[in-house]
């Protein structure tokens, strides 16, 4: 296109020389078969003059310029290209021809939106946390303006709410010129999933659910999404406790919490008291005839008892003899008790027979009797049954008589004679340990010979 620069006088002279108008002939131009908006410059103008001839030139007149093109060759139509800022053209178009008398001129106007420019869009959503992270569904609307034609079109408003990373949502918006323009928002990652958290106790409770030894807690978290963020440090308990509890809590990075409250955490270290009732007493070097019973006593403070001990009565003869108790609490802690120097003697303690000088006759028919020298004449204590009677059996030979005869005499001794066997029968609570007794013997119808046997108890 080409423009003649200025030439007003030749204008002047044209605008004198022209003629009145036929009322038929007529001109009008359209821009772009006559759409209000374009978005390119260069546009098409179609000329219809409807009148007793075809004009021979034409010109333009843009809005913007004030100054008209050069006069070309009439044409239906023609490319024209807009200039200027965006924004409502105007373009005048003038035909003219030689009408013999003077040029018949002709002129049209119409108008178009010239917009190029798409319309700006923006995406408004709420702030993720500071990990870039959305804990629930995220609702985007998209807002649009333009300059020139205006927004006709604008994406709805939406609302992600999948569970995921790097989501991204694309909103589109378009003018009445037909520019479009979008915007991706992009890097969307909700999680609105807390994490999964177990806890790992250690080490394993009994099958009563108690635990003997420090128990320690850990919590172990999983997430599936923005992953595990925190989770609460392992915990010891080294204390002794019923129904204790911890509450772990894991966090993902979106900010989701889960909490898990462990219970009923039972912990019993302290093992059972354990205490032994000896009857009667005994100890290094104690003896008793016995029987002796050893009656445990155990108690537990926590879990309690869960086996008790077993009593136990000794009635045989025995040195050094123990017992052993044993309690177990619910939580298997275990105490043992042994009680020692259990000393047992029912048998009656061998006892020593002196026979005296003082009846040597008797000692010597004593002696004489045979077998039994006088540290053994027939000196034989046992102990019989339950009457726990100290018995003292004496053979003795007369002989005057040619038989086994002696008097036993001791006081509050029972004594029987069969068969020439003298019995002295001592009452057990007569023998104290330490004391010596005396026996002595006389032979009946004789010389009264009397031998002594001093016994002493050990
Ligand atoms: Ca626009
Ligand atoms: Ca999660
Ligand atoms: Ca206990």
């Amino acid at each position: 296109m080409t423009r003649l620069r200025s030439f007003g006088w030749l204008l002047a002279l044209v605008v004198v020389l022209s003629l009145p108008a036929l009322a038929a002939d007529t001109l009008s131009i359209v821009i772009d078969d006559g759409a209000t908006y374009t978005t390119s410059r260069a546009v098409d103008i179609v000329l219809t003059y409807e009148g007793e001839e075809v004009p021979t030139q034409m010109r333009v007149f843009p809005s913007e310029s004030g100054d008209w093109s050069e006069w070309t060759e009439y044409s239906t139509s023609l490319e024209w290209t807009l200039y200027g800022d965006e924004g409502t053209k105007t373009l005048t178009v003038e035909t003219k021809y030689w009408a013999g008398l003077g040029w018949r001129i002709r002129s049209a106007d119409a108008s178009i939106v010239y917009d190029a420019t798409a319309p700006e869009i923006v995406a408004i959503l709420p702030d993720a946390n500071a990990s870039g992270w959305y804990t629930q569904s995220v609702p985007i609307r998209f807002e649009a303006t333009d300059k020139v034609s205006g927004v006709t079109s604008v994406t709805d408003p939406t609302t992600l709410d999948t569970d995921g990373a790097g989501q991204s949502v694309t909103g589109y918006a378009k003018d009445a010129a037909g520019n479009t323009t979008s915007v991706v928002v992009r890097n969307i990652n909700i999680d609105a999933a807390a994490p999964e958290i177990v806890a790992v106790i250690t080490p394993d409770p009994n099958a009563a659910g108690w635990y003997s030894a420090d128990v320690t807690i850990t919590f172990v978290a999983t997430d599936s999404v923005s992953g595990v963020a925190s989770v609460t440090t392992p915990t010891t308990f080294a204390f002794d406790g019923e129904r204790l509890t911890l509450t772990g809590r894991a966090t993902d990075a979106a900010g989701n919490e889960s909490s898990l409250i462990v219970r009923n955490i039972n912990i019993d270290t302290a093992a059972p008291t354990l205490s032994a009732l000896v009857d009667p007493g005994t100890g290094s070097g104690v003896w008793t005839p016995g029987p002796v019973s050893v009656r445990f006593e155990a108690a537990d403070g926590l879990s309690g008892i869960e086996l008790e001990p077993t009593d136990v009565t000794f009635s045989m003869d025995g040195g050094g003899l123990s017992a052993t108790g044993k309690a177990i609490d619910v939580a298997g802690n275990v105490t043992e008790l042994v009680v020692e120097n259990i000393n047992i003697d029912h048998a009656l303690p061998s006892t020593t027979v002196v026979l005296t000088d003082e009846d040597a006759d008797l000692a010597a028919k004593l002696e004489a009797f045979g077998t039994y020298d006088r540290d053994d004449i027939a000196v034989g204590m046992a102990f019989a049954g339950s009457d726990r009677h100290f018995t003292l059996t004496i053979l003795a030979y007369d002989e005057a008589t040619e038989k086994y005869s002696t008097v036993v005499a001791f006081e509050g001794c029972e004594y029987a004679a069969t068969s020439g066997l003298y019995h002295a029968t001592l009452p057990m609570d007569r023998l104290v340990s330490g004391d010596t007794y005396e026996i002595w013997f006389e032979e009946i119808g004789g010389d009264e010979e009397t031998v002594t046997i001093l016994i002493t108890v050990p």
